[in-house]
């Protein structure tokens, strides 16, 4: 999908312009993945822009840098602190936010402890990323033949740079087939999530959500969207869910910063009922959280000033 710019991007600590963000061709996190990233929404609302659940993003940003073993120079506070300025400096009523911590120029080789940390945070104005009608219309799935890889060989569970080459792989295969979007399965074969979205599977009346120990990433909409189907009174558990229970769920919906809630309409070319009754609420109710109109969760909400 195409950047659109906007004035300012967030460098080590200073407001630098969109064109002169730039690192050079020997970044090291260009040549070996070894980086870590956060996407995150800023969402209009009466009291000017919030970022949703801005401090969980950034505390996970910090943990999957700790996975990796590299150095964060800058406090939760103080990255918390560098969204605002950026959401703020592009004047957006909403947008789309992307902290990343590489490690620059300088070093190269397999060896990064002497290398240091670089952090940026670049915003930018981002539609549905399943597109607009992701809820009425469905996505149709298809099972990746890329496997999640295992917690020994990449961690799923830290947002790093390089385990996106699995998620790509399993997009473009989707999309050249002609599916929206590829479900990833473990090595072991039980279902952990989409290319960029975790996945929530209703059978026989119980909203069923993979544990990281299946290879999702512990999704912060996820998190979200647990609470609000409790709050509807659904029964949520977090189960393993085997590929065979997709074929015959009441109901699929994939959820992520980026997609928010989208519903799923096939997987495999098995039909799913879509959208069903249980993805319609969340999905309107989470809808209304994210813009603060729904009192039970404005602690959601970080306001820029
Ligand atoms: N799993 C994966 C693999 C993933 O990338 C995301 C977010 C999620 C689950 C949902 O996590 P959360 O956003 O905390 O609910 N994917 C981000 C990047 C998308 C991209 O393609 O770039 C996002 O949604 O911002």
């Amino acid at each position: 999908m195409p950047i659109t710019t906007t004035p300012k991007i967030w460098m080590n600590g200073k407001l630098v312009d969109w064109d002169k963000a730039q690192v050079h061709v020997l970044t090291h996190t260009l040549h070996y993945g070894t980086g870590v990233f956060e996407g995150i929404r800023a969402y209009e609302t009466d009291k000017g822009p919030a970022v949703f659940r801005l401090t969980e993003h950034m505390q996970r940003f910090i943990n999957s840098a700790k996975i990796l073993a590299m150095p964060m120079p800058y406090t939760l506070e103080e990255l918390v602190q560098g969204v605002k300025d950026t959401v703020a400096s592009t004047g957006l009523p909403a947008c789309y936010v992307r902290p990343i911590a590489y490690y620059g120029y300088g070093e190269m080789g397999l060896n990064t402890t002497p290398c240091k940390t670089d952090v940026a945070i670049a915003c930018w104005p981002w539609g549905a990323y399943l597109g607009d009608d992701a809820v009425e219309k469905g996505v149709r799935m298809k099972i990746s033949s890329w496997t999640r890889h295992d917690h020994n060989t990449m961690p799923p569970a830290a947002k790093t740079v390089g385990n996106y080459v699995n998620s790509s792989l399993a997009k473009v295969e989707a999309l050249k087939a002609g599916y929206d979007e590829a479900i990833m399965l473990a090595p072991n074969g039980l279902v952990a999530e989409c290319t960029g979205e975790n996945l929530f599977v209703v059978r026989n009346g119980v909203i069923l959500t993979p544990p990281t120990s299946a290879g999702a990433l512990e999704g912060i909409t996820q998190n979200s969207v647990t609470r609000i189907a409790r709050d509807l009174g659904y029964e949520v558990r977090v189960d393993n869910i085997a590929r065979s229970d997709l074929y015959i769920a009441e109901e699929i919906f994939a959820c992520g910063t980026a997609a928010e809630v989208g519903s799923v309409s096939s997987v495999d070319d098995r039909p799913v009922p879509c959208p069903g009754p249980i993805t319609r609420a969340i999905a309107s109710t989470y809808a209304k959280a994210v813009r603060g109109q729904d009192p039970r969760y404005v602690d959601w909400l970080e306001y820029t000033k």
